[in-house]
């Protein structure tokens, strides 16, 4: 039988994926919009205290330049108010504003007020605020991941407030601008122990200099990306979309693989190794591993990305 998109994502099943992500996000949900703000603010505050975030570049602030000089002039009840209502997922123009925002941007937006209930221009948490018995549960669950966990959760928690894009209609996506890809000889190239396969090393060496346009044709037309906790990106266009939106300076450190024939002539491949976001550099290396599926022309039919369980896995390249 040949292979669908579903078939492919069980290659590899024997792969741990950090599980812990999505269910900490699903407690979060659970909790009241106050508890939402307060309990991030205190797990960003504790993370701060170790690892840095890099401040986001002007082009990447442009878009929610008007919706956070709006909030700066509300009063202090009313910035509360705006915060809880994107925590809440309410139907107001700033949770559309922020809806139609690509994640950087939604990063770059809280990033912005953070600094500024930090520095009292924006209401802060409550002095003294005191978590709810599950909000409290939830830190300290946060609080015992590893940083490339960590960093997963709050972004998956800041994409996952405002209004969803699914609601907004025709309105448009906002995201920043693509940079050029690199110079070609600025680019490096990965070595992976026991992988040769030259598709799979494009691919990251693509991906590593910006190139999208070269790397979306080593996918199949009806080809599928399968970012970490979520479904796959199916077609080549929408793949492309969400490489320009977000996958900008992105730097992977595959390390080792295994390679091996699966039924009609395809070929499965699986990398593990490192990824660093850009919010973070050197600071936080994420567990990855990447499983590829080839057709017989050597082309990408399937790549899912997973965030390992633990640095172990990084290890396991068992079929
Ligand atoms: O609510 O091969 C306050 C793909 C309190 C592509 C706050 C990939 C109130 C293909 C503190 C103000 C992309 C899939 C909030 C590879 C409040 C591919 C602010 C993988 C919200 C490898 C909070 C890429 C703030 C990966 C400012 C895995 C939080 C990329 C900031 C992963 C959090 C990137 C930030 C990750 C988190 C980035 C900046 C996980 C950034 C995380």
């Amino acid at each position: 039988m040949p292979f669908t998109i579903d078939s492919a994502r069980g290659i590899f099943p024997e792969t741990l994926s950090a599980d812990v992500v999505p269910a900490t996000i699903a407690r979060f949900k659970q909790l009241n919009a106050e508890d939402q703000l307060a309990l991030i603010w205190f797990a960003y505050l504790e993370m701060g205290k170790t690892i840095t975030i890099a401040a986001p570049g002007a082009a990447n602030m442009q878009f929610a330049e008007n919706t956070l000089n709006e909030i700066r002039q509300m009063t202090p009840m009313q910035q509360t108010q705006a915060m809880c209502d994107l925590a809440n997922r309410a139907d107001t123009p700033i949770c559309r504003a922020y809806g139609s925002w690509s994640p950087n941007i939604k990063l770059g937006f809280w990033y912005q007020l953070g600094q500024w209930m930090d520095d009292g221009s924006v209401a802060p948490i409550p002095e003294g605020y005191e978590l709810s018995a599950n909000a409290t549960a939830v830190l300290a669950t946060i609080q015992g991941l590893d940083p490339g966990q960590q960093i997963t959760v709050l972004r998956n928690c800041v994409v996952g407030m405002g209004l969803d894009a699914s609601n907004l209609g025709s309105s448009t996506r906002v995201a920043e601008p693509v940079v050029p890809p690199q110079e070609v000889s600025q680019r490096t190239s990965v070595k992976i122990e026991g992988v040769s396969n030259s598709t799979v090393l494009e691919y990251m060496n693509n991906l590593n200099a910006n190139d999208f346009d070269t790397l979306i044709e080593l996918f199949v037309s009806d080809g599928a990306l399968q970012p970490p906790f979520q479904k796959p990106i199916v077609g080549k266009e929408n793949v492309l979309r969400f490489f320009r939106e977000e996958c900008q300076n992105l730097k992977l450190l595959p390390e080792r693989g295994v390679e091996e024939p699966a039924e009609d002539g395809y070929t499965q491949v699986k990398v593990t190794g490192k990824v660093q976001t850009p919010w973070f550099g050197g600071n936080v290396g994420m567990n990855i591993a990447w499983r590829f599926l080839l057709n017989p022309e050597n082309q990408i039919f399937f790549v899912a990305i997973d965030l390992l369980a633990s640095p172990k896995e990084l290890l396991n390249l068992v079929r």
